[in-house]
């Protein structure tokens, strides 16, 4: 296979990041310049990369797999009693095939969840997100495992963010001003039924809008496919107790375009079930994304001129009412 860069995705050891993270003279440690290095060539490269040396316990990683497959092995009018609707804030269970994307139905099911916020928080663009996230009653503590979870990977990603931040030539805390003060994220329980048989796609071809995505998938199934320069699809191999980590489009956009957001997709044609645990780090929910100007001094050559002419919140509603089209009419 013909690629631009190795058809292994790099590993990167972040545990030098993750010791000093709190210690604003970080970047004069060799070890934290070293790891820095790392992630400016696998975001300028590939904008996919695996993390080890993270800090959140494999036990952990593992536990919220098990746990979701054993949600999504209920049947399904138990697991429909925390159905999505858009009247929930599009929070909740969706059935095999509710998700489109690129206009076909995807063959996964998922529970989606997003960051709860107060009614009225953001006006008539966070109307229609506002509500409580479902969690079903089985297994019981899922939800407490759930959100100890999300806690772990919200900071993690802050974490990797700060040496992003390094590494396009800024301080520790760029992504960390005005239009990030707040973080929303987003978390995505996904389940791919075993087909067997090729080309019946999981998830189609897609880029994820917020800035910094974690991945937790199961170790035993290779699905996950990241599209290179070349325009090859290589294979995302699981690596136990690792984090896949990629670029959003919010990210590309602050980064001046120095970074890009990489399309990827999932086939799962094992004959085994997989789970992904998809955690999204966004920027504030309100937040108008414009390239931040440090990176525009720092990177004069490249940038892109690209002006997020509307809040995130706006693009993540209209991006929900394009993947549930469905949902919206029926309701
Ligand atoms: O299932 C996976 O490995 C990735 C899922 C994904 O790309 C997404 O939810 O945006
Ligand atoms: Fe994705």
């Amino acid at each position: 296979m013909a690629t631009n860069f190795k058809s292994v995705l790099p590993v990167i050891d972040i545990s030098p990041l993750v010791v000093k993270c709190d210690d604003p003279n970080m970047a004069d440690d060799a070890c934290v310049a070293e790891v820095v290095r790392k992630l400016d060539s696998a975001c300028r490269e590939v904008g996919f990369f695996y993390v080890i040396g993270h800090g959140i316990s494999e036990d952990l990683i593992k536990k919220v797999r098990v746990m979701s497959h054993r949600f999504f092995e209920l049947p399904s009018e138990e697991k429909l009693k925390i159905q999505i609707t858009p009247a929930a804030g599009y929070r909740g269970y969706q059935r095999i095939g509710l998700n489109i994307t690129n206009g076909k139905q995807d063959m996964h099911e998922a529970i989606d969840c997003y960051k709860e916020f107060e009614e009225g928080k953001y006006g008539g663009i966070g109307k229609a997100m506002e509500g409580p996230n479902k969690w079903p009653e089985n297994p019981k503590e899922y939800k407490t495992l759930m959100e100890e979870y999300i806690k772990l990977c919200t900071d993690l990603s802050r974490n990797i963010l700060r040496g992003i931040s390094l590494a396009l030539g800024g301080s520790p805390y760029e992504f960390e001003g005005k239009m990030m003060q707040d973080p929303f994220w987003i978390m995505r329980i996904l389940g791919y039924p075993g087909v067997n048989q090729d080309n019946v796609i999981g998830i189609g071809a897609h880029t994820d809008y917020g800035l910094l995505s974690l991945i937790n998938q199961d170790d035993d199934k290779t699905a996950l496919q990241v599209k290179d320069m070349a325009g090859d699809w290589i294979p995302v191999v699981p690596i136990a107790g690792s984090f896949v980590c990629n670029i959003g489009d919010m990210l590309k956009i602050l980064s001046n375009g120095v970074y890009e957001s990489t399309l990827h997709r999932v086939i799962n044609n094992f004959p085994r079930y997989r789970v992904c645990i998809g955690f999204f780090y966004e920027t504030n929910f309100n937040a108008v994304v414009e390239p931040l100007e440090i990176f525009k001094e720092k990177h004069p050559g490249k940038g892109t001129s690209q002006v997020f002419k509307r809040a995130y919140g706006e693009h993540l509603v209209h991006k929900l009412q394009t993947t549930f089209p469905n949902l919206v009419n029926h309701s």
